[in-house]
């Protein structure tokens, strides 16, 4: 079990054609949270996820490694519906009509939709105002990258059984983001599919309805995707910001319920 004290937060970034911040293409983050005993076989896993990658060989890479010390909140997976859509354009439509379900606007819903249409090459998510569609994030390109956040494995594993789903990293992963950035009172949904060219799948997040996965939100062989928080814009965003960034998140199923 990780323990809450004695972790490091491990971030990844790969990019090919020199650093992000010369103009390169990204190829791919991740994050991780680990004890030191951990951290070499955890380090290797970023390596590889960098340089197995499907949007290309990395030429830049990057590994950040910072002792965490602030207090790790524990927090409950969002729970996962999935919806079967025959094509992209069907899987679009039901992601729009799941946003609009949370109040958003139409207009505001297709302004996403041509963000990620457009979105070329940031690592991180765009923060757009849930009520006018205003960017509210002033990381331009780069947007918005979330850090310091895991589930473990072993945990993961037993939910997935539990939720009578196949282990998948991917998801793993994406559903770990969208809880902790669901947990936050300001993020009113979440809107997102990847930019790898062979992963099609995408989902729509929200506090209220949870991780709704949809199984085709682009075409195969497409290298356009990332990420748009939706959020009340009504408040400051430099504590939201410092969130998603710097408060260590742990997702955790509660292990006292269901079949141990
Ligand atoms: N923080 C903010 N934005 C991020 C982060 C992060 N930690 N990680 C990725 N992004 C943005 C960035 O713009 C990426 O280019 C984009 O999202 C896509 O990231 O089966 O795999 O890791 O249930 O390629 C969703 C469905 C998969 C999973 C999403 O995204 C499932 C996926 P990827
Ligand atoms: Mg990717």
């Amino acid at each position: 079990m990780m323990q809450d004290n004695g972790l490091y937060s491990l971030r990844m970034r790969a990019a090919l054609g020199g650093p992000h911040e010369k103009g390169a293409k990204h190829i791919s983050g991740g994050e991780h949270l680990s004890t030191k005993a951990d951290m070499q076989v955890k380090a290797l896993e970023l390596m590889d996820k960098a340089f197995s990658h499907t949007r290309g060989d990395p030429s830049f890479f990057q590994l950040t490694i910072d002792k965490i010390e602030e207090h790790i909140q524990s927090i409950k997976p969002l729970p996962v519906s999935t919806f079967d859509v025959s094509d992209a354009p069907q899987g679009k439509n039901l992601a729009s009509s799941l946003l609009s379900h949370h109040g958003i606007p139409h207009n505001v819903i297709k302004k996403a939709m041509n963000l990620l249409e457009r979105n070329d090459d940031s690592r991180g998510a765009l923060i757009i105002n849930a009520k006018t569609g205003e960017r509210m994030d002033d990381r331009e390109k780069k947007g918005v990258r979330v850090s310091l956040l895991d589930w473990e494995k072993e945990n993961f594993e037993k939910w997935c059984k539990q939720s009578k789903l196949a282990i998948n990293q991917r998801m793993k992963e994406a559903l770990t983001l969208a809880t902790k950035v669901c947990s936050h009172p300001l993020t009113v949904a979440e809107l997102c599919w990847s930019d790898d060219p062979d992963y099609i799948k995408g989902y729509v997040a929200s506090p209220a309805g949870g991780y709704h996965r949809i199984t085709k939100l682009k075409e195969y062989g497409d290298e356009v995707g990332g990420r748009v928080f939706f959020i009340d814009g009504d408040h400051p965003i430099d504590s939201y910001i410092h969130y998603l960034e710097e408060m260590p998140v742990l997702i955790e199923m509660e292990e006292n319920y269901g079949f141990n």
